[in-house]
Protein backbone atom coordinates (compact mmCIF):
# COMPACT_ATOMS: atom_id res chain seq x y z
CA UNK A 1 0.00 0.00 0.00
CA UNK A 2 1.68 3.47 -0.41
CA UNK A 3 1.89 5.56 2.29
CA UNK A 4 0.54 9.21 1.58
CA UNK A 5 2.41 11.46 2.64
CA UNK A 6 3.20 15.82 1.95
CA UNK A 7 6.34 14.96 1.63
CA UNK A 8 8.52 17.29 -0.94
CA UNK A 9 11.66 15.98 -3.08
CA UNK A 10 13.14 19.54 -4.11
CA UNK A 11 15.72 19.58 -6.68
CA UNK A 12 16.34 21.31 -10.25
CA UNK A 13 17.22 17.95 -11.99
CA UNK A 14 13.92 16.23 -12.88
CA UNK A 15 15.85 12.77 -14.03
CA UNK A 16 16.62 12.20 -10.06
CA UNK A 17 13.27 13.38 -9.15
CA UNK A 18 11.97 10.51 -11.52
CA UNK A 19 14.06 7.87 -10.27
CA UNK A 20 13.57 8.58 -6.33
CA UNK A 21 9.82 8.62 -7.01
CA UNK A 22 10.23 5.02 -8.98
CA UNK A 23 12.65 4.03 -6.00
CA UNK A 24 10.32 5.13 -3.49
CA UNK A 25 7.43 4.06 -5.14
CA UNK A 26 8.61 0.57 -4.71
CA UNK A 27 9.12 1.03 -1.10
CA UNK A 28 5.56 2.35 -0.36
CA UNK A 29 6.42 5.73 0.07
CA UNK A 30 4.63 8.75 -2.47
CA UNK A 31 6.92 12.04 -3.44
CA UNK A 32 5.98 15.33 -4.94
CA UNK A 33 8.16 17.28 -6.72
CA UNK A 34 9.03 20.54 -5.93
CA UNK A 35 10.67 22.22 -9.14
CA UNK A 36 13.70 25.08 -7.85
CA UNK A 37 17.64 25.33 -7.55
CA UNK A 38 18.78 25.52 -3.93
CA UNK A 39 21.44 27.17 -2.68
CA UNK A 40 24.58 25.00 -2.91
CA UNK A 41 27.64 26.06 -0.70
CA UNK A 42 30.94 25.96 -1.79
CA UNK A 43 32.57 23.08 0.62
CA UNK A 44 34.71 19.60 0.62
CA UNK A 45 31.95 17.82 2.72
CA UNK A 46 29.12 16.95 0.94
CA UNK A 47 27.06 16.24 4.32
CA UNK A 48 27.66 20.09 4.57
CA UNK A 49 26.57 20.54 1.31
CA UNK A 50 23.11 18.88 1.54
CA UNK A 51 22.08 20.11 5.36
CA UNK A 52 22.22 23.36 3.63
CA UNK A 53 20.26 22.41 0.93
CA UNK A 54 17.71 20.59 3.37
CA UNK A 55 17.53 24.13 5.16
CA UNK A 56 17.08 26.00 2.42
CA UNK A 57 14.17 23.51 0.80
CA UNK A 58 12.16 23.57 3.50
CA UNK A 59 12.14 27.76 4.44
CA UNK A 60 10.90 27.43 0.54
CA UNK A 61 7.62 25.69 1.18
CA UNK A 62 7.86 24.92 5.18
CA UNK A 63 6.58 21.08 4.64
CA UNK A 64 8.55 18.11 5.24
CA UNK A 65 11.23 17.99 2.57
CA UNK A 66 13.95 15.38 1.09
CA UNK A 67 16.59 16.80 -1.04
CA UNK A 68 19.84 14.80 -2.49
CA UNK A 69 23.25 16.03 -3.38
CA UNK A 70 25.91 13.48 -5.18
CA UNK A 71 29.36 13.10 -5.63
CA UNK A 72 31.29 11.51 -8.17
CA UNK A 73 34.80 11.02 -6.54
CA UNK A 74 37.75 9.37 -8.84
CA UNK A 75 40.67 8.26 -7.10
CA UNK A 76 43.29 8.83 -10.08
CA UNK A 77 41.90 12.72 -9.66
CA UNK A 78 42.64 12.91 -5.83
CA UNK A 79 38.85 12.29 -5.09
CA UNK A 80 37.54 15.28 -8.15
CA UNK A 81 34.95 16.06 -8.68
CA UNK A 82 33.09 15.39 -5.74
CA UNK A 83 31.49 17.89 -4.21
CA UNK A 84 31.97 20.01 -7.29
CA UNK A 85 30.47 17.29 -9.27
CA UNK A 86 27.47 19.74 -11.16
CA UNK A 87 29.78 22.31 -11.35
CA UNK A 88 32.33 19.96 -13.24
CA UNK A 89 28.67 18.31 -15.29
CA UNK A 90 27.95 21.78 -16.60
CA UNK A 91 31.66 23.03 -17.10
CA UNK A 92 33.69 20.18 -18.66
CA UNK A 93 31.34 17.37 -18.94
CA UNK A 94 31.75 13.98 -19.49
CA UNK A 95 34.33 14.83 -22.23
CA UNK A 96 36.72 16.40 -19.91
CA UNK A 97 36.14 13.40 -17.26
CA UNK A 98 37.38 11.40 -19.68
CA UNK A 99 40.39 13.79 -21.04
CA UNK A 100 41.58 14.35 -17.93
CA UNK A 101 41.81 10.00 -17.22
CA UNK A 102 43.79 9.98 -20.40
CA UNK A 103 46.56 7.11 -20.55
CA UNK A 104 45.43 6.86 -16.56
CA UNK A 105 45.03 3.07 -15.61
CA UNK A 106 43.70 3.28 -12.32
CA UNK A 107 39.90 4.42 -12.81
CA UNK A 108 38.63 3.82 -9.25
CA UNK A 109 35.49 5.58 -8.57
CA UNK A 110 32.65 6.07 -6.43
CA UNK A 111 29.17 7.73 -6.55
CA UNK A 112 27.94 9.18 -3.04
CA UNK A 113 24.30 9.90 -2.60
CA UNK A 114 23.14 11.84 0.42
CA UNK A 115 19.55 11.96 1.19
CA UNK A 116 18.67 14.92 3.72
CA UNK A 117 15.51 15.03 5.22
CA UNK A 118 13.98 18.18 7.04
CA UNK A 119 10.66 19.01 8.73
CA UNK A 120 11.30 21.91 10.78
CA UNK A 121 11.41 19.91 14.18
CA UNK A 122 14.40 18.53 15.27
CA UNK A 123 17.74 18.13 13.51
CA UNK A 124 18.72 17.58 9.72
CA UNK A 125 18.71 13.71 9.29
CA UNK A 126 21.12 12.10 6.90
CA UNK A 127 21.26 8.95 4.81
CA UNK A 128 24.48 8.32 2.86
CA UNK A 129 25.53 5.01 0.50
CA UNK A 130 28.60 4.57 -1.64
CA UNK A 131 28.61 2.41 -4.53
CA UNK A 132 32.15 1.64 -5.83
CA UNK A 133 32.52 1.68 -9.66
CA UNK A 134 35.18 2.35 -12.17
CA UNK A 135 35.11 5.39 -15.02
CA UNK A 136 34.64 3.63 -18.68
CA UNK A 137 37.23 4.10 -21.41
CA UNK A 138 34.33 6.43 -23.62
CA UNK A 139 31.07 7.94 -23.25
CA UNK A 140 28.73 5.39 -23.42
CA UNK A 141 25.10 6.17 -25.02
CA UNK A 142 22.44 6.99 -23.59
CA UNK A 143 21.35 7.87 -19.75
CA UNK A 144 21.96 11.32 -18.18
CA UNK A 145 24.50 13.19 -16.13
CA UNK A 146 27.60 10.98 -15.85
CA UNK A 147 25.48 7.88 -16.13
CA UNK A 148 27.64 7.70 -19.61
CA UNK A 149 30.89 6.99 -17.90
CA UNK A 150 29.76 5.22 -14.47
CA UNK A 151 30.30 1.39 -14.17
CA UNK A 152 29.39 0.05 -11.10
CA UNK A 153 31.82 -2.69 -9.50
CA UNK A 154 30.18 -6.37 -10.74
CA UNK A 155 28.97 -4.71 -14.09
CA UNK A 156 30.68 -4.41 -17.08
CA UNK A 157 28.26 -1.43 -18.72
CA UNK A 158 27.77 2.29 -17.40
CA UNK A 159 24.82 2.87 -15.54
CA UNK A 160 23.21 4.26 -19.14
CA UNK A 161 23.37 0.41 -19.84
CA UNK A 162 23.04 -1.74 -17.08
CA UNK A 163 19.89 -3.67 -17.05
CA UNK A 164 18.13 -2.09 -13.78
CA UNK A 165 19.87 1.05 -12.46
CA UNK A 166 17.95 0.94 -9.47
CA UNK A 167 19.32 -1.96 -7.92
CA UNK A 168 22.98 -0.67 -8.14
CA UNK A 169 22.48 2.93 -7.63
CA UNK A 170 23.87 5.52 -4.90
CA UNK A 171 20.60 7.07 -5.17
CA UNK A 172 18.69 3.58 -4.41
CA UNK A 173 21.00 2.78 -1.67
CA UNK A 174 20.53 5.69 0.53
CA UNK A 175 16.65 6.13 -0.41
CA UNK A 176 15.94 2.58 1.33
CA UNK A 177 18.25 3.73 4.17
CA UNK A 178 16.05 6.93 4.29
CA UNK A 179 12.29 4.70 3.82
CA UNK A 180 13.39 2.52 6.66
CA UNK A 181 13.77 5.13 8.91
CA UNK A 182 10.93 7.22 7.79
CA UNK A 183 8.27 4.57 7.29
CA UNK A 184 9.28 3.70 11.83
CA UNK A 185 8.74 7.49 12.20
CA UNK A 186 5.04 7.27 11.26
P1 LIG B 1 19.84 19.50 -7.38
O1 LIG B 1 19.01 20.63 -7.89
O2 LIG B 1 19.03 18.43 -6.74
O3 LIG B 1 21.01 19.94 -6.54
P2 LIG B 1 21.94 18.65 -9.28
O4 LIG B 1 21.83 18.07 -10.65
O5 LIG B 1 22.71 19.92 -9.09
O6 LIG B 1 20.44 18.79 -8.72
P3 LIG B 1 23.77 17.18 -7.48
O7 LIG B 1 24.55 18.41 -7.16
O8 LIG B 1 23.30 16.35 -6.36
O9 LIG B 1 22.47 17.50 -8.36
O10 LIG B 1 24.54 16.22 -8.45
C1 LIG B 1 25.88 16.33 -8.79
C2 LIG B 1 26.08 15.92 -10.23
O11 LIG B 1 26.02 14.50 -10.32
C3 LIG B 1 25.06 16.49 -11.21
O12 LIG B 1 25.72 16.89 -12.39
C4 LIG B 1 24.15 15.29 -11.51
O13 LIG B 1 23.63 15.34 -12.83
C5 LIG B 1 25.12 14.12 -11.35
N1 LIG B 1 24.42 12.90 -10.92
C6 LIG B 1 23.84 12.68 -9.73
N2 LIG B 1 23.26 11.45 -9.71
C7 LIG B 1 23.48 10.91 -10.92
C8 LIG B 1 23.12 9.68 -11.53
O14 LIG B 1 22.39 8.77 -10.90
N3 LIG B 1 23.50 9.48 -12.79
C9 LIG B 1 24.22 10.38 -13.45
N4 LIG B 1 24.61 11.56 -12.98
C10 LIG B 1 24.23 11.82 -11.71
Amino acid sequence: MQQSSELFFVSSNTHKFEEAQRILSNLGLKINLYKTTLEEIQSNSLSEIAKRKALDAFSKIEKPVIIEDDGLFIDSLGGFPGPYSSYAYDTIGNKGIIRLLENIELRNANFTAIIAFFDGSSDVKLFESNIPGKISLSIEEGGWGYDPIFIPDGESKTYANVSDKDKFSHRSASLKKFSDWFMHMQ
